[in-house]
């Protein structure tokens, strides 16, 4: 294949020969160069004869190249990928699946990146609409009256176009809504009679530049003058930080916010790193759930804005119980327009005392504004720093002493060095103190759906929009994730694309051993069973080995201490070298008090 691909800081192509020029235009070949037009550098595909005549237009049309193929082993990492992609960039790439089965697949990875609301472009196909021109049996089971109803609760939108015209439109509209803030997926269906249906000429391409998505919208000033009002008198200001971009001018925007304010400042794992973790202003570590420490903080302030934070409603609800929310609440967000009666990741309604309906951003740089020009009083009170710095030094413990995350954490701070790093993805026994952030590509967030087997495809994604830039790509995973998804780094592989991945392997899909120990204790029954039907042992997949198998590094099982240095020094070398690589290290199962507290809350709200 070598000899057949190109490499660089582009990725490995296959390179097709090339056709003969063509007697005939086809649909296809029409959508194909309006997805060139489009810009998109990549579509991820798992191939399905529903798009057999797209396929053929993106090789022998355009010659794999703007978008270029990328192959995966499952319509899921196909998603998942190009939502790790968005979660760099903010940019949507295609994901092109297989009727009625493909969408199928792909469904979970959809749902996490409506959830995370980034965009991905997905696209689908379906047999002939028309009965008539069906093949026996199979465009029969692979043809359906409404595919999108598939996945429509968690896609921005949906269309299945029935002429070349209304298609070029259709992509336009999809490209524009998905980057819409808030950004989100969208679904776009081609019948295959539409794609395999020759055209008298090549249709002349829309003109892209007069179908860009808005510049983001301002919040009125009247609005933006209240808020300063209410943030410049407030005794305990508090900014929560939630979904913003990957901006570095906004962050520096969000740090001179805070500190005009002398505001305190709370951050989350669930989403990207949105402020410095080790500023003074920044009181409690970022976690999935709230820490006593970040709840106390909310419960003392009697301002909050919330920066599209999510699930603000529950969040002061740990902080201030059955009791009305004792502080004025400024909502910044637009996430209302995707609440729908499918899903409840809208989360709870949060009382409002002011709602700026915009982005994180315009809020952001409008209001810094707006104080700058007042005269310098600050009505905070003075914030000292109040969690626990990094670690500089690793505890010391013995050679052979068992391994835990602190450990894997301390161990590649020292790998790494100074070199910038993006953390890709975090397992769930992870606790925010471990590192701190100082940049928004130093942590992207989490899978946004809770959907397990996310990782892999996710670390693909970002490592391929990382590549060549002087970042590295590492993810840490949990094995139970790793196991559902680790097939999409052979895409990585095939594709050339560096990246390292950690697995932080207890051996068990523990986080339902800490459910199952709760059940156990509120029942009276043994909590020594819980491990049963949650173990992945006897026998321990081999993870290197996995690794090994899709054409990738893979180190370990790394069991002990004392060789937990030296194994990821290797990994960073060999991520360096251009290569991906796994490092299977066996952790102490074990999660932080909140995290634990957090998932095995009660339904009535107790821990
Ligand atoms: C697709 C899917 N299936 C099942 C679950 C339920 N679930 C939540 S966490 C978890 C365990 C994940 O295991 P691992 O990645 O090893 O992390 P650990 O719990 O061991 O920290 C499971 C099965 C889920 N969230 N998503
Ligand atoms: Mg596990």
């Amino acid at each position: 294949m070598d000899d057949n691909a190109d490499s660089g800081a582009s990725l490995r192509r296959d390179i097709p020969v090339p056709a003969a020029a063509s007697e005939g235009v086809w649909g296809s070949d029409a959508i194909a160069a309006m997805l060139r037009a489009m810009q998109i550098p990549y579509v991820c595909v798992n191939p399905g004869a529903s798009f057999r005549g797209l396929h053929d237009s993106l090789v022998n049309f355009l010659g794999n190249e703007r978008p270029q193929m990328l192959l995966c082993l499952h319509e899921e990492h196909a998603v998942a990928i190009a939502h790790g992609y968005a979660k760099v960039t903010g940019k949507p790439l295609g994901a092109i699946v297989h009727s009625n089965v493909g969408v199928m697949h792909a469904s979970m990875a959809i749902f996490n990146a409506w959830c995370d609301r980034l965009p991905v472009i997905v696209i689908g196909a379906t047999g002939p609409v028309d009965a008539t021109k069906r093949r026996p049996w199979i465009d029969w089971i692979h043809t359906a009256r409404d595919q999108a109803a598939l996945v429509r609760g968690f896609v921005k939108w949906d269309d299945q176009p029935a002429s070349i015209g209304a298609a070029f439109e259709s992509l336009l509209r999809a490209q524009q809504i998905a980057e819409t803030a808030p950004m989100g997926p969208v679904y776009v269906c081609f019948d295959v009679t539409l794609q395999e249906t020759r055209l008298a000429a090549m249709p002349s391409l829309p003109d892209l530049a007069r179908h860009r998505p808005p510049p983001p919208a301002h919040a009125a000033p009247a609005l933006i003058e209240e808020a300063v009002h209410w943030l410049r008198s407030a005794k305990r200001p508090l900014l929560l930080m939630g979904r913003v971009t990957r901006d570095i001018e906004a962050w520096q925007a969000r740090v001179r916010l805070a500190e005009l304010l002398n505001a305190r400042v709370l951050t989350d794992l669930k989403v990207g790193a949105a402020f410095p973790t080790d500023h003074p202003l920044h009181v409690a570590p970022p976690g999935i759930f709230l820490s006593p420490q970040a709840a106390a903080a909310v419960k003392d302030a009697d301002v909050v804005l919330s920066l599209d934070w999510v699930d603000l409603a529950g969040t002061l609800k740990q902080a201030w119980g059955a009791d009305a929310v004792g502080a004025r609440v400024i909502q910044v967000s637009t996430d209302q327009t995707l609440h729908n009666a499918f899903s409840m990741d809208h989360q709870a309604l949060p009382p409002t005392d002011l709602y700026l309906f915009c982005t994180p951003e315009p809020a952001v740089a409008d209001l810094v504004q707006a104080i700058e020009a007042l005269p310098r009083v600050l009505a905070g009170t003075t914030v000292t720093a109040a969690h626990k710095r990094l670690r500089t030094a690793p505890d010391a413990v013995s050679a052979d002493a068992r391994i835990s995350i602190a450990m894997v954490a301390d161990a590649l701070r020292l790998a790494v060095g100074d070199d910038d790093v993006c953390l890709i993805h975090l397992p769930l026994g992870w606790s925010g103190e471990m590192w701190d952030f100082r940049h928004p590509l130093d942590f992207i967030g989490s899978d946004g759906g809770g959907g397990i087997g996310a990782g892999p495809g996710l670390t693909v994604g970002a490592a391929i929009a990382l590549k060549g830039g002087k970042r590295l790509p590492i993810a840490i995973l949990g094995d139970g994730d790793f196991l559902m998804g680790a097939s999409a780094l052979w895409t990585a592989a095939t594709s050339g694309v560096p990246f390292l991945a950690i697995v932080c392997n207890n051996r068990s899909f523990y986080n339902d051993e800490v459910h199952q120990e709760r059940v156990a204790k509120e029942r009276d029954r043994p909590v020594a069973n819980k491990w049963i039907g949650q173990r992945i042992d006897n026998p321990a997949p081999d993870l290197a080995m996995m690794a090994r198998a899709q054409g990738v590094e893979g180190i370990g099982p790394v069991t002990t201490a004392g060789a937990l240095s030296a194994a990821l020094a290797d990994a960073v070398a060999c991520l360096k070298g251009g290569k991906g690589v796994v490092v299977d290290v066996h952790v102490t199962p074990g999660y932080s008090a909140s995290m634990a507290a957090g998932i095995t809350r009660s339904h009535n709200g107790k821990t």
